[in-house]
């Protein structure tokens, strides 16, 4: 069996895994999971018992879940591309190391901000959070903007997992109108570049159910009972 991605909608984190699996050559389709209503069903909570995207079917019928655990799935599966580095090597560490950072200090910038967008909240408490987020992603660009000094891309000399997932979090601040990205010229310039990619152009058409045209091995979409059955028949 292909590797099946359970991606969310609108705007999940899952984006930047679908961007690596394109860059990753690995066979691969896609599940569909809108948030928030089917992500906290009882039908995907048997892909994922703690109801968040992205997951991913390995091709031995296991679960994964957890963007960090994902990407690095795909990394090791495409070290043959540069894609991933050997667990062990400096290469291996630095991409670790920028994953971590992204998906606790930059992903979790945001969280205050999508709570008042998700909650009830009363406006002495939505004020608080929407200042605490704002604070929050600012400092994230400042420092996103001082580790890209000198650089292209957030690691090597070319595009890789990292920047695929820097891509769809980063889209974030649009959606809260936080800070003007060009004041953060490395950031923008990495994320303007970053759209010009094909499998980011694939990404986005995916999520909005648009034409998308695959440069990887994307072998189509299946539905969630599609993917259960799948799962089912495997045990
Ligand atoms: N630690 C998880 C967090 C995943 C996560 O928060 N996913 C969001 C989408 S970006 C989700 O599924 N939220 C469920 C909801 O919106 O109800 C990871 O990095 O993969």
């Amino acid at each position: 069996m292909s590797l099946i991605l359970f991606y969310g909608v609108p705007e999940g984190c899952s984006f930047g895994s679908i961007v690596a699996l394109e860059w990753s050559g690995l066979p691969y389709r896609l599940c569909r999971v809108p948030m928030p209503e089917v992500v906290s069903g009882a039908e995907y909570g048997r892909i994922n018992t703690v109801g968040e995207t992205p997951s991913l079917l390995l091709p031995d019928d296991r679960l994964l879940s957890e963007s960090m655990a994902i990407l690095n799935y795909i990394g090791a599966h495409s070290i043959d591309k540069g894609l991933g580095f050997a667990q062990g090597t400096v290469e291996f560490d630095q991409l670790n190391q920028m994953l971590a950072y992204l998906n606790t200090s930059f992903f979790n910038a945001f969280s205050p901000l999508w709570h008042t967008v998700e909650h009830e909240l009363e406006p002495a408490e939505k004020e608080v959070l929407v200042a605490y987020g704002m604070a929050r992603v600012e400092k994230v660009h400042r420092t996103l903007e001082r580790l890209l000094a000198g650089r292209k891309w957030l690691l090597g000399g070319g595009p890789g997992i990292a920047d695929a997932y820097f891509t769809g979090i980063a889209r974030w601040n649009d959606f809260h109108e936080v800070v003007d990205r060009s004041r953060f010229p490395a950031v923008n310039d990495l994320y303007q570049r970053m759209q010009q990619e094909p499998a980011v152009r694939f990404a986005h058409a995916i999520e909005h159910q648009e034409k998308a045209e695959s440069t990887g091995n994307f072998l189509g979409e299946v539905d969630l009972e599609e993917a259960l059955g799948l799962l089912r028949r495997a045990a």
